[in-house]
């Protein structure tokens, strides 16, 4: 059986019973999570978005694959530890994330929390549809290394910058190193509002991360 074939239809299909068992197996048989993620759910939840905007699936189907996603990373989080990652972070290793106020996304946002655990942060979730103020609240009582802000909507990003002024208003902006991130998100966009870092997927934002903190 191809099991990374099966797992990215049953992605599509929004299959949770269908994925736990795909998923299961597919780790028995020793394919790799990381393989899992990013060659099968990644693709599967990439053509959900392709034909939710064609129209050819509805926001019912794609809550039912959001759901099987997410059942499915629930079993790949232990085995998402990034082997590379093996460093000794002994600076303040706080890693906090969230996704920014009017987005509930946050399937990316997990996969990003993952790898960053695996790697050896401590990882404080802030959640989805998270307000300016509640990511200043965060940086001032966790003191975290990195601030991730995570936005999949184009009228979400540019909370990302109203963080990231909130953030100098407060005098935090030099403490934190800030990464964003997110489907509409690019590298021009980092730089124009500020940020420090970003990445565009999960098999960057260790080593960038890494880099950003100095250790790269
Ligand atoms: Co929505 N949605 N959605 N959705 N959804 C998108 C984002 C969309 C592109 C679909 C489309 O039209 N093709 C579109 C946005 C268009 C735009 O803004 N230009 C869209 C829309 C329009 C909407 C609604 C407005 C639909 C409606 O209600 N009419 C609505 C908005 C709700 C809201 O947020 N206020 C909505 C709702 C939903 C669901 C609730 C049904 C569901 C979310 C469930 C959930 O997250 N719990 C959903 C989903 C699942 C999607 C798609 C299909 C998949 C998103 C996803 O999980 N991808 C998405 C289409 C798409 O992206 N292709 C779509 C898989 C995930 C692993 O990838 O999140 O990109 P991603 O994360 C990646 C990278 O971006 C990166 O790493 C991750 C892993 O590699 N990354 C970071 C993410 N954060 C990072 C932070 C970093 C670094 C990297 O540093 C800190």
């Amino acid at each position: 059986m191809n099991y990374l074939n099966e797992i990215y239809n049953a992605v599509i299909a929004g299959d949770d019973n269908l994925i736990t068992g795909l998923v299961n197996t597919a780790i028995q048989s020793r394919i790799l999570a990381n393989d899992i993620t990013v060659q099968a759910l990644i693709p599967g939840m990439e053509e959900v978005g392709r034909q939710f905007k064609n129209d050819e699936l509805f926001v019912p189907e794609v809550m039912l694959a959001a759901r099987a996603m997410r059942a499915a990373m629930e079993i790949l989080k232990p085995y998402l530890l990034d082997s590379t990652a093996s460093i000794s972070l002994e600076k303040n290793k706080v890693f906090v994330i969230g996704t920014v106020e009017g987005d509930l996304h946050d399937i990316g946002k997990n996969l990003v929390g993952m790898m960053m655990e695996g790697a050896g942060f401590q990882v404080i979730d802030l959640g989805v549809d998270v307000p300016v103020s509640n990511f200043i609240t965060a940086v001032q009582e966790y003191k975290p290394s990195i601030l991730g802000l995570s936005a999949l909507l184009t009228t979400t990003m540019p909370k990302m910058a109203e963080i990231i002024t909130a953030l100098e208003e407060a005098n935090l902006r030099r403490k934190v190193i800030v990464m964003v991130g997110g489907a509409p998100v690019n590298q021009a966009y980092a730089d124009k509002i500020g940020a420090d870092g970003y990445a565009p997927n999960i098999g960057f934002i260790v080593e960038k991360a890494k880099q950003l903190m100095g250790y790269g």
